[in-house]
């Protein structure tokens, strides 16, 4: 396997490539769609994050632009993780513009073909990542995300995955004016017809188009239904099209909070699948509706058993630290990624997993 390291948008310039390959990464996930940086205070998702449609970090010039930067520090700029928020907003709420977005989407995945960037992850989710608060309750009172019953705040109309899209609309929505409600069933034939529709360009542009479990994987949230909420449901997602650019952002730490089910054996099954674009290696303890993230060694979960199975069934791809606690430093987003890079590496390197 090999190991990459995930990096935010803003922070993709030569000191943070450097920074990666030093640790010993040799691919990165790049992620174009958020503003934010490595500061933990950026980390505390606070709610309001801008959105442009026709972002122009997902075109053509800045793909390639940032596949070569990655080159020249030894790096293989592997996939783009998420679309901006603006370019889909109405394909995954089924608004009038839905059309002409999912126009623009086939023409990110052919100009991430042209820059031979292999993988696109995403999250089909109209609520994203929310509901986590820092809390200093990670090993050594590091600060980590948690998961707690959140208070459920409905979506204000103008934003849509904690991003906001349409500024005017959203400043008349904010607390009276609520995204429409849609069933889980309407959910799933969203994003049915959402990947009959890209298929296509993406077998074109040789993208392999990767979804991430819903995170936190709570039935509902901010009112919303969401969609790979139990392991079993990556099944529904893999029957859907039995392409192999139809796949998944496979995150343990995801999967490993969902009740009922066995980490081990989730593994063990989509590994058999073949059908693990890369995987979203963090740990935690608890489960929905209460869990924290935590150190890779220091959760319920054995993820070097995790790494074991996956090395069995003969996956040979990409494994990112996804997130991490933040150390007490100067700089505590990267020492909590070196920490887990170093320590993933060393996990596979003891398998004879390690592809440097
Ligand atoms: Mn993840």
């Amino acid at each position: 396997m090999k190991v990459g390291l995930g990096i935010p948008g803003p922070m993709i310039d030569r000191e943070t490539l450097r920074f990666a390959r030093q640790i010993g990464a040799t691919c990165i996930v790049a992620h174009f769609a958020s503003d934010r940086g490595a500061l933990v205070e950026d980390a505390a998702f606070a709610e309001e994050e801008r959105s442009t449609a026709g972002d122009p970090r997902f075109r053509y010039a800045h793909f390639a632009e940032t596949k070569a930067l990655a080159a020249a520090e030894g790096l293989d700029l592997v996939a783009v993780e998420n679309f901006a928020a603006a370019d889909w907003s109405d394909v995954l709420g089924d608004g009038p513009a839905r059309e002409r977005q999912m126009c623009r989407l086939k023409t990110i995945l052919r100009d991430m073909g042209r820059a031979r960037i292999p993988i696109l992850g995403y999250n089909f989710s109209l609520a994203g990542v929310w509901g986590r608060r820092l809390s200093p309750t990670a090993r050594g009172q590091a600060l980590t995300a948690v998961f707690d019953r959140p208070e459920d705040a409905p979506i204000p109309r103008g934003m849509i995955w904690n991003q906001v899209y349409d500024e005017d609309l959203y400043q008349r929505s904010k607390g009276r004016d609520f995204i429409a409600p849609v069933t889980e069933d309407q959910l799933w034939d969203r994003w049915r017809r959402f990947l009959t529709e890209i298929l296509p360009a993406a077998r074109a542009a040789d993208v392999t188009l990767a979804l991430h479990p819903d995170d936190p994987p709570a039935p509902q949230l901010r009112g919303t239904p969401r969609l790979v909420y139990r392991a079993d449901y990556y099944d529904r997602v893999l029957a859907a099209a039995p392409d192999p650019h139809n796949a998944l952002e496979f995150c343990v730490g995801t999967l490993a909070e969902m009740p009922d089910q066995d980490i081990y054996e989730v593994v063990r099954h989509f590994a058999a699948s073949g059908r693990i674009a890369y995987v979203h290696l963090r740990n935690v303890r608890g489960r929905v509706p209460s869990y924290q993230e935590t150190f890779t060694d220091d959760g319920d979960v054995d993820l070097q058993r995790v790494l074991a199975i996956l090395g069995e069934a003969g996956f040979k791809g990409m494994v990112i630290p996804d997130h991490a606690p933040f150390p007490t430093c100067a700089a505590p987003w990267h020492a909590g990624m070196a920490y887990a890079v170093g320590w993933i590496r060393a996990s596979l390197k003891a398998l004879g997993q390690l592809e440097d």
